[in-house]
């Protein structure tokens, strides 16, 4: 109470205070994971995620080559996917960002960049959802 009460009198921390009470006002978003592509490689290469809970996936390909994220059982046993899949794979052109919002099944998935020799020069990773 005495912190909440110096807070408001505080010019300064009334600015701030929007902000440190925010998580208690909203209620929190869909988890998002950020998976990077490069040039060979996925970074996490193993991601975790909750089973049956809605995620969303930002996929940024941080590289000027073309990679995809291709996990086929993955993305057809998920439920609600969101997003430009097509048939168990998300293309990313040079620098080029995605948004895949899906619901997981629970499963450990082989990921990989099905680019020739891509998944031989470190392209590939494994998605547990628990
Ligand atoms: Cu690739």
């Amino acid at each position: 109470m005495n912190r909440l009460r110096a807070l408001t009198l505080s010019p300064l921390l009334l600015f701030a205070m929007p902000l440190s009470l925010a998580p208690l006002a909203a209620a929190p978003p869909p988890a998002t994971v950020v998976i990077d592509l490069s040039s060979f490689a996925f970074a996490p290469s193993v991601i975790r995620l909750r089973a049956g809970e809605p995620v969303t996936l930002r996929l940024n390909n941080s590289s000027d080559s073309v990679h995809d994220f291709t996990s086929r059982l993955f993305f057809d046993s998920a439920s609600a996917v969101r997003g430009d899949v097509r048939r168990g794979k998300v293309t990313l052109k040079g620098r080029q960002s995605a948004t895949v919002q899906l619901t997981p099944a629970a499963g450990t998935y082989t990921l990989t960049c099905s680019r020739f020799t891509h998944k031989m020069r470190g392209m590939s990773g494994t998605i547990i959802v628990e």
